[in-house]
């Protein structure tokens, strides 16, 4: 080892036989794959909150622009938002692996000097800076919010928000000039061809650095002094592919009930061990954390107020029992990726609440606040579509059992397909008009 590199720009300081074009193209593609999914999921979490429609919605009100492709969230199908959700959360802590094994695979390219051996090349490294420091702060603003819930209050939707439009913007140059020479190196691979024939160890640093073997992309990864290898190039990426399947399996179980809720061991399942009976889902704030007390919520104190065009009507309780009931099997799908299956909901329609006040032909949007006095969910503002859907209701009762108070009793809202978000607890006035 007496000539062995100590710097990291040399290029022989890197020694890993792992290293190589085959490595970084397979995790390569994996992630244009991926992070599309994950892009496109994205936005379409930030088009559920109907940021468009109130600024209280609005968790990154300085989006300028980048709110253009916004559009009116549906109510169908009604598990909507738990799958596109769940499949952001779940597949994003699912890639970190095969995000971390593609850095690893290209860092000795960024120490490589010169640092810029032309303006082209400059501009390209900035850009590659971009998306390495692009992904890693999209990537882990989105594992630490799930994980630590919300530990960015406020923020974290700006932050993971503009993150990723600057990053996948980086990305998407990225994966412009490197995806066809990743898919040569894939069919070469599935040719059985050698990956660089012509590049040995004891050729040296400088006769290979930058300088490609006939054909292969990317041949500069490899180490032009291996050290003898520890594992195949398969067997590391077998290993990838393996640490992302046990994240997987100890994920997804979030988006189901009962023991299968049980292996989501890493993440955490959204809170409180839920109630007994119809009320044994998921809480995510328990009452006494938002700080609302059973004396505001008992039968004497407690009044909806209901508001629209011919006035406002306030009702108790037991005027609420005396409207029509309805059901909906619906389930509560928050942001943070975890979901609850469809659970019974019972009470009165919005449209029928609408009715109340002279907005029934056409209901309206509304404007909905809870009892809570603090705290970012305390009011959400629902679109005319989700107030005329059938099965949006201000729910009373829960799986034939009288909402538990963390589940938002005496009143919440449930509407199809919306995030956890927009189902209001400990709803205290409802707002009907055009916002
Ligand atoms: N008043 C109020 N309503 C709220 C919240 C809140 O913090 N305060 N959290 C919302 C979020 S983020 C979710 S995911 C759901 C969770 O409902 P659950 O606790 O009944 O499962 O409630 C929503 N309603
Ligand atoms: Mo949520």
């Amino acid at each position: 080892m007496r000539d062995h590199p100590r710097l990291p720009s040399s290029p022989g300081f890197w020694r890993s036989p792992v290293r190589g074009p085959r490595f970084t193209s397979v995790l390569g593609l994996v992630l244009l794959v991926g992070i599309t999914v994950l892009f496109v999921t994205g936005l379409l979490s930030y088009a559920a909150y109907n940021p468009d429609l109130a600024s209280v919605n609005d968790k990154t009100p300085d989006k300028g622009l980048l709110g253009f492709y916004l559009f009116d969230w549906p109510t169908n199908p009604h598990w909507l938002y738990r799958f596109t959700q769940g499949v952001h959360v779940t597949l994003g802590i699912t890639l970190v692996p095969v995000l971390l094994a593609k850095l690893w695979s290209v860092v000795p390219k960024l120490f490589a000097l010169p640092p810029a051996r032309s303006l082209a090349h400059a501009l390209e490294r900035l850009s590659l800076l971009l998306l390495v420091g692009g992904g890693l702060f999209v990537f882990a603003t989105g594992v630490l919010n799930v994980q630590l819930d919300y530990i960015f209050p406020g923020s974290f939707y700006p932050l993971h928000f503009y993150g990723a439009w600057v990053f996948f913007a980086a990305f998407l140059a990225h994966a412009a000039l490197k995806t066809p020479a990743a898919l040569r190196n894939l069919r070469r691979m599935r040719a059985g061809q050698d990956e660089a024939p012509d590049v040995t160890p004891d050729r040296g640093p400088r006769a290979t650095a930058g300088a490609a073997p006939h054909g292969t992309d990317g041949a500069d990864l490899i180490s032009p002094r291996p050290a003898p290898p520890t594992v195949t190039r398969r067997g590391a990426l077998w290993f990838v592919g393996g640490s992302s399947l046990l994240l997987f399996v100890t994920t997804v179980g979030r988006g189901a009930d009962g023991l299968l809720r049980r292996t989501a061991l890493l993440a955490p399942h959204g809170g409180p061990e839920p109630g007994s009976g119809g009320n044994a889902f998921q809480i995510n704030k328990t009452a006494a954390y938002a700080g609302v007390r059973p004396v505001e919520t008992g039968e004497e104190a407690w009044r909806l107020v209901v508001t629209g065009r011919t006035g406002t009507v306030r009702l108790s309780r037991a005027d609420l029992l005396r409207l029509p009931q309805h059901s909906a099997a619906l389930p509560i799908a928050c942001v943070e990726g975890w979901s609850t299956s469809d659970q019974l909901w019972r009470g009165v329609r919005l449209r029928d609440l609408a009715a109340l006040v002279g907005d029934g032909d056409a209901p309206p949007d509304v404007f909905v606040e809870s009892l809570q006095r603090h705290g970012a969910f305390r009011h959400a503002a629902l679109r005319a579509n989700q107030v005329a859907d059938p099965r949006s209701l201000l729910a009373l009762h829960v799986n034939g059992a009288v909402l538990s108070p963390d589940h938002g009793h005496p009143a919440r809202i449930i509407v199809p397909a919306a995030p956890g978000v927009l189902n209001t607890k400990w709803v205290a006035r409802l707002t009907f008009g055009d916002l």
